[in-house]
C-alpha cells in the first residue's frame, strides 16, 4: 500500500522536474506533484507535452525495493494504471476502443489521450502521467483526444487524480508481489496489435506486432519473416 501525499501547484514548468528534485532530496514513495498547468511539460526525447488548465499533469515518486535495472517495468505499471483510469471514467460502451500502444500510450479510438514519461535515478522512479481531460492539441504528430470529447461527464480533476492513484497503487502492488509476468499479461490483453511502423533514431522499422518479451521490449515480425526486438522507439499504427 502506498501512502499518497499530494502536493498541488497552480503552475510549474514540468511536474517531472519538481518530482525529480524532491526524489533527489529524499522524498518518500507516494509523493505526487500535481500541477494545474505546466509551462514546459516534457514528452520523451525532449518533445513538448501540452498541458493547459483542465487537463491532468502529475508526477509520482516511487521507490521500489527491486534493482534499478527493473525500474523500466514501472512504465507498464503506469500504462496499465492510466488505461484502467481512463476505462473507469468513460462510458462502458467506449471500453473496446481503449487500448495501449507500446510502450505506454493510452489510445481511445486510435487517438492519444494520455502520455507517460518515466524517469529514474538511484532508488527512485518518477512516473509522469499526463491525461487529456478537457482538451487536446489538434496539430500533434499523433492524433489526440480527451476524456470530455470521448463522453466522460464533467468531473473535478481531483476525482480523476484519485482514481489514477488508486490504479497506480494496485498495479504497483501487483508488480511488487508477483513480478512483471502479470503486468505483461495484462498489458498484452489491452495492446494495440497489427501492422506498425516504429521510428528509432534515423531508422524506420515496419512489421507486425507479435508481443512484448519478458522485459517489455516490443517483438515485431518483419516482412522477411524474421523477428526483431525493439527496446525503444515511437510506434505509428
Ligand atoms: C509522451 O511523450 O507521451 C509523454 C508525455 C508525458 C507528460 C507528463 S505530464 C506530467 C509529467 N510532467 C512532464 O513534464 N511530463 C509528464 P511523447 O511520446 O514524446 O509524446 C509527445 C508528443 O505528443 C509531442 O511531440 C506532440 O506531438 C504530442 N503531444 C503533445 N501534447 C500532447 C497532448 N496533450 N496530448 C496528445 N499528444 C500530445
Amino acid at each position: 500500500m502506498i501512502n499518497w501525499k499530494i502536493s498541488k501547484l497552480e503552475e510549474t514548468a514540468s511536474t517531472n522536474d519538481e518530482a525529480q528534485r524532491a526524489a533527489e532530496r529524499g522524498a518518500e514513495e507516494g509523493l505526487v506533484i500535481w500541477a494545474l498547468r505546466q509551462t514546459a511539460g516534457r514528452g520523451r526525447q525532449g518533445r513538448l507535452w501540452e498541458s493547459p488548465d483542465g487537463n491532468l499533469a502529475c508526477s509520482i515518486v516511487l521507490r521500489p525495493l527491486s534493482a534499478q535495472e527493473t525500474y523500466g517495468e514501472y512504465s507498464f505499471v503506469s500504462a496499465l494504471a492510466a488505461h484502467d483510469c481512463v476505462s473507469g471514467l468513460l462510458p462502458p460502451e467506449r471500453g473496446p476502443q481503449i487500448a495501449l500502444k507500446w510502450p505506454n500510450d493510452v489510445l481511445v479510438g486510435g487517438k492519444k489521450i494520455c502520455g507517460i514519461l518515466l524517469e529514474t535515478g538511484p532508488g527512485w522512479i518518477v512516473a509522469g502521467i499526463g491525461i487529456n481531460v478537457a482538451s487536446h492539441p489538434s496539430g500533434s504528430t499523433y492524433p489526440a483526444t480527451c476524456l470530455l470529447a470521448e463522453g466522460m461527464p464533467a468531473r473535478p480533476l481531483e476525482t480523476v487524480l484519485d482514481l489514477l492513484l488508486s490504479c497506480v497503487g494496485r498495479w504497483a502492488d501487483i508488480r511488487a508481489n508477483k513480478g512483471f509476468a502479470p503486468l505483461r499479461e495484462a498489458w498484452l490483453e489491452r495492446a494495440t496489435r497489427g501492422n506498425m511502423t516504429v521510428k528509432l533514431g534515423g531508422e524506420t522499422v515496419k512489421g507486425e506486432f507479435v508481443d512484448i518479451d519478458e522485459r517489455g521490449a516490443l517483438r515485431l515480425k518483419l516482412e522477411n519473416g524474421k523477428q526483431r526486438v525493439l527496446s525503444a522507439g515511437d510506434v505509428f499504427l
